[in-house]
């Protein structure tokens, strides 16, 4: 029996920011959604699929997955990125989706069924300064989380990157005509944030997880040492230390500390992952389920990661949409080797589009049993929301060089 796909569409809407999403319909109707939302570069990710993907798709048999990942992988010749995996991570996304429909089941009975009751869960805490940053931790903590990201300002500058002033919302991409410029002070932050990590710590107790994420700014010798104050701390885990990309000098830090390490938010393979999980140089591997060409591959880095004692612990900020959340979700659920998911909520004007199955209680998330990934879009609402460019922002150190940000 085949089930030929006889559709292709690609929506772009903005509740609040920005997100693209698949649509695949098979010929006896059954409907597929796929997150293909890549933060400041949506546009190339909707031609991608548009222009690229869309006509090779009609026609093929959406039942066979596998093969699909293979022929828009192989078949493109030009091979991995963010673009052409986030386009080919909304089709898998949305093949799966069809398959739990036609089937009646939500994902993750596909995925060899639940693994664990509930997948636990992270958010975000950020404050300018101290009391600000403690009063967001206590909120979360009222919210029910058990594992919250920290992040604070730096005296002396002016803006940190997701750190937001008084009560402005978390949204990393600015609208506009082109990204915010920020200023960025490595000595500064090195100086600051182990007081503001060790003060957390005290005053939240021992039982809290607590996260934080450099962001990509250090060298691997400013990332030892401030992993190696922060061994006091506990920390669930200290996140993108360096550039991601430098994996072999992630040596040197690993050997200085026992502070676990996570890496991996802008990774969209297995390659890029090889090293990191086979040198056991991190202990939690961060691909978003879209990013790195959604189910069917992220199910192998995780495959690769468990011989390794390595979990998963995907990105999952509130830029990419419902759909890749509840996405990672089945696999959480599914996955032995998964750790924890990042979880940051949704503006209210997006779940007037994304109706989602997905529960949170206690600190933990349910991708729910709807059949398929479970979460719906509603088209007319989608189209209420047009499009508006906006980018991330980009640092400088003091003297205007560029940085990692
Ligand atoms: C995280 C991330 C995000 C990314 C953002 C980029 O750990 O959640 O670092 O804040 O920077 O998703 O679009
Ligand atoms: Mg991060």
């Amino acid at each position: 029996m085949t089930r030929l796909i006889a559709s292709v569409d690609v929506l772009i809407t903005s509740p609040s920011r920005n997100f693209v999403t698949l649509k695949i319909t098979t010929e006896d109707g059954i409907v597929g959604w796929g997150d293909a939302t890549l933060n400041g570069r949506e546009l190339a990710v909707a031609a991608y699929l548009r222009d690229h993907l869309a006509p090779a798709l009609i026609g093929r048999d959406a039942d066979r997955i596998e093969d699909t990942w293979q022929f828009l992988y192989r078949g493109a010749y030009w091979r991995r990125g963010p673009v052409t995996m986030a386009a080919i991570g909304a089709v898998d996304l949305a093949l799966w989706d069809i398959k739990g429909k036609a089937l009646g089941v939500p994902v993750y009975q596909l995925l060899g069924g639940a693994a664990r009751d509930k997948v636990l869960t992270y958010t975000h805490a950020t404050g300018w300064d101290l009391p600000e940053l403690l009063d967001s931790i206590e909120r979360r903590r009222e919210q029910g989380f058990r594992a919250v990201r920290a992040q604070s300002g730096v005296p002396g500058l002016d803006k940190v990157y997701g750190v937001t002033k008084g009560a402005a919302s978390y949204e990393p991409a600015g609208r506009g005509g082109g990204p915010a410029e920020e200023v960025w002070d490595t000595s500064a932050y090195l100086r600051h944030a182990p007081k503001v990590l060790h003060a957390v710590r005290e005053h939240v107790g021992p039982e809290l997880k607590l996260l934080h994420d450099v962001h990509h700014r250090l060298t691997p010798t400013e990332a030892g040492r401030l992993a190696r104050s922060l061994e006091d701390v506990d920390l669930f885990w200290l996140e993108d230390v360096m550039p991601a990309e430098n994996q072999k000098l992630l040596r040197a830090v690993r050997d200085q500390t026992t502070v676990p390490l996570a890496i991996g938010e802008v990774f969209n393979t297995i390659w890029d992952c090889e090293q990191l999980l086979s040198e056991r140089l991190i202990d939690y591997i961060r691909t978003a389920v879209v990013h790195a060409g959604g189910i069917s591959h992220v199910r192998k880095i995780l495959a690769l990661a468990e011989v390794y004692q390595v979990k998963g612990a995907p990105h999952g900020p509130s830029d990419v949409s419902p759909v890749n959340l509840s996405a990672s979700l089945h696999v959480g659920l599914a996955t032995t080797n998964f750790g924890i998911q990042e979880y940051m909520g949704y503006d209210p004007l997006v779940s007037e589009v994304f109706r989602s199955s997905f529960t949170f209680e206690d600190g933990y998330l349910h991708p729910g049993d709807e059949p398929g990934l479970g979460v719906e879009i509603d088209e007319e609402a989608a189209a209420r929301f047009p499009y508006s460019p906006a980018f991330l922002p980009i640092a400088r150190d003091l003297d205007g060089t560029m940085k990692d940000w």
